[in-house]
């Protein structure tokens, strides 16, 4: 992968921040957009901005086939086996709330488990604690080993007959271990529960099939994968999809509307109601064209690279503490001696590098890891190892400047 003609694609990384050349390192919260993307919005909303669905105008057709056919790369990229199983939604949140108030609600009750990890971002905790006090089932959570990944025992201890809902996330936001989500999967469905999957931080980075993993339901965003902001993806099967109830009511979910009852029009757009994101899909769709220009391979051994070179780089920094495996995605997440990950995230800042410090979302897994909060420097296609030798350059400043805690 040529890295010089990757970064040339985004204008935004041709910035000085700080009186120094920008380094991004918090593509893991969200990614970079290149040209292409930017010229696609601008290409939709000055060539045939409408509303799709509707009308039998020009604008609208061109509008109703981008937005579909925006809909058909999703299902390409991911490996769908219908665009019926494609739903368009405002992100990974949206996906899995859809799922959790849709399937949840409608299969669960008293005496039913839903099974998660701590090391889940909030949006995959949060809609199954609020489910489960609804319907009186119970949230368990799948132990963690000392390093942060997932003993396939433990899986299959804690999945059980009462196990109705597996979620776990395929990539940690945080540590960056790869869970083996596929065989949890076929535990799952050998206790006949459905599997949902976090794909927020993998369909980015990796190649994904959803019907080699087997999920039910494989949830991502568009901003973390050079994509649009407001646009992401609930994949379903169709077979579950089908016997679901919408979420949302309204306009371009229906079919016929009566005074008292109404029904819905068939699978995806059941599940669409209202206006639909049709820019930010017809983005995605220039985003997943370009990824796949690039090549998912490609992609996942670069930043492969980046996360060893880091990690290599980082060990040697004295006071450094780097959370989660050997074995991770492209990103690290570590404190530095005492500094309170904001400190450090403020002088690199200066430097003009940025990462995110916080709980990330994370804070069942902050509280796991016996800390309130981190540092992360997360990579993508665009990074390169100078960049890391200025993060590792900026470390080092962090230490001079606050040299009283080493
Ligand atoms: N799941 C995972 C694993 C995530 O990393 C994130 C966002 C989400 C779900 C939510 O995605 P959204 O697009 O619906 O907001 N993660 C992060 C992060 O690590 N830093 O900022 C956002």
């Amino acid at each position: 992968m040529d890295v010089k003609a990757v970064r040339d694609e985004f204008p935004i990384l041709h910035q000085e921040v700080n009186g120094h050349p920008l380094v991004y390192l918090d593509s893991s919260a969200t990614s970079q957009k290149p040209v292409k993307v930017i010229e696609k919005l601008d290409e939709y909303y000055r060539g045939y901005n409408s509303n799709v669905h509707r009308g039998v105008h020009t604008l609208g057709t061109k509008a109703t086939d981008e937005y579909e056919g925006a809909r058909e790369k999703v299902r390409r990229f991911i490996n769908a086996s219908s665009t019926q199983e494609v739903i368009f939604t405002r992100g990974t949140t949206t996906a899995i709330n859809t799922v959790a108030a849709s399937y949840g609600r409608e299969n669960l009750s008293e005496g039913d488990e839903i099974v998660i990890t701590p090391m889940e971002h909030h949006s995959n905790i949060i809609p199954w604690q609020q489910v489960a006090k609804e319907t009186g089932a119970t949230l368990k959570y799948m132990p963690l080993q000392p390093d942060g990944t997932i003993d396939l025992n433990d899986a299959r201890e804690i999945i059980t007959d009462d196990t109705k809902i597996v979620a776990i996330m395929h990539v940690s936001n945080v540590l960056g271990t790869i869970n083996p989500v596929k065989e949890i999967a076929q535990i799952a469905h050998q206790h006949g529960a459905v599997m949902l999957v976090d794909g927020a931080q993998s369909v980015p980075h990796m190649s994904i099939d959803v019907q080699d993993l087997d999920a039910d339901f494989y949830a991502f965003s568009g901003h973390k994968m050079c994509g649009p902001t407001g646009i992401g993806v609930l994949y379903g099967k169709k077979s579950l999809l089908n016997e679901m109830e919408p979420v949302e009511y309204g306009g371009e979910m229906i079919d016929f509307v009566n005074l008292y009852d109404s029904t819905w029009k068939e699978l995806p757009w059941k599940f669409e109601g209202g206006t639909p994101i049709i820019a930010g899909a017809v983005g995605l769709g220039a985003a997943i064209d370009f990824l796949t220009d690039i090549g998912l391979d490609e992609i996942k051994a670069h930043e492969q690279k980046l996360a060893d070179y880091a990690m290599q780089q980082m060990e040697k920094i004295e006071g450094m503490q780097i959370y989660g495996p050997k074995e991770r995605a492209g990103l690290v997440t570590f404190n530095l001696s005492d500094v309170h990950p904001h400190d450090l995230a403020t002088v690199l800042d200066a430097e003009g590098i940025a990462v995110r410090a916080g709980h990330h979302c994370a804070q069942p897994l902050m509280r796991w890891l016996e800390v309130s909060a981190t540092a992360r420097a997360s990579f993508y296609l665009y990074n390169t190892e100078e960049e890391i030798d200025r993060l590792v350059e900026g470390l080092q400043t962090t230490k001079e400047y606050f040299g009283d805690v080493f």
